[in-house]
């Protein structure tokens, strides 16, 4: 059987996962500390890092790229008798996915409010190109699941997680985006590919007193207009206007704290 070594809230071993759960192929998962690697992970993996791949075969395979495509080959493929062109656009599309892993880490870490601002907008211009490109289909080409739409599940997962604890948004202003992202996570996907612990790992990592969005979630999720009071309170020190607005509830904004009634409309 095929065995991924992995990290728990790594996007990169996400990708991976994803696509052996789209095609049903069978896998077990071993986990490691990243602080403290395992030797026979170092003596297995050229640039230390997670995921790896160990093939039915026996052979070890490093870096998501290079993974995805074998799985892709040497497995039934997602979308048969593609040309050459659109593999490569797949291929080109998946890349400028993974490319965003590191910048959405590191947005969802940021301590405060400047650097999220920074951060987003940086993740933002890549949700722009593909707003752009984005048609009427459910997924990113076709009614059908690609390579792509593995690419970009890690990102489109992460921000929603983001977006049901804290209101803060960072597919705001993509409409096209936010509809893929809602068909991406109907596909059952994203939970299918992560352990168990995830949110849990996640919400200790990147939603923590340490970070301003778990500072944001403290203040403001268990208020009905949470987003406005995210806006509101814990956003007013980013002046980040990203909230999708919500019908405020009478009182909430008392019992949250915030002390602004007149910005719960
Ligand atoms: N280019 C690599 C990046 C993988 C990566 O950054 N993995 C992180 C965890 S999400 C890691 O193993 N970090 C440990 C390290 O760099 O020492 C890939 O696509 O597989």
């Amino acid at each position: 059987m095929l065995k991924v070594i992995s990290f728990t809230i790594c996007p990169f071993v996400q990708r991976v996962t994803a696509l052996l759960e789209a095609k049903g192929i069978p896998y077990q998962v071993e986990y490691i500390s990243l602080s403290d690697k395992p030797q026979w992970f170092l003596d297995l993996s050229p640039n230390g890092q997670v995921p790896l791949l160990v093939t039915e075969q026996g052979d070890t395979l490093f870096e998501s790229d290079a993974i995805v495509e074998y799985l892709e080959e040497a497995y039934p493929a997602l979308q048969p008798a593609l040309s050459p062109v659109q593999k490569a656009q797949n291929r080109a599309w998946s890349y400028l996915g993974s490319k965003q892993y590191l910048v959405q880490c590191g947005a969802q870490s940021s301590k405060d409010a400047d650097t999220l601002k920074t951060r987003s907008e940086k993740l933002a211009t890549a949700f722009a190109k593909v707003e752009k490109v984005l048609g009427e289909h459910r997924f990113f080409n076709s009614d059908s699941l690609s390579m792509v739409d593995i690419a970009w599940l890690p990102l489109l997962h992460r921000a929603q997680i983001i977006k049901d604890a804290t209101g803060y948004d960072f597919l705001h202003g993509f409409p096209k985006v936010q509809a893929w992202q809602a068909a991406v996570m109907a596909t059952g996907l994203a939970q299918k590919s992560v352990a168990e612990a995830f949110d849990q790992r996640f919400a200790d990592y990147y939603l923590s007193e340490q970070t301003l969005l778990g500072r944001c979630q403290r203040t403001c999720a268990p208020c009905d207009c949470h987003a406005q009071n995210l806006e509101a309170d814990c956003c007013a020190e980013a002046e980040i206007r990203r909230c999708t607005p919500m019908p405020a509830t009478s009182g909430c904004c008392d019992s949250s704290g915030c002390g602004d009634d007149s910005r719960c409309g």
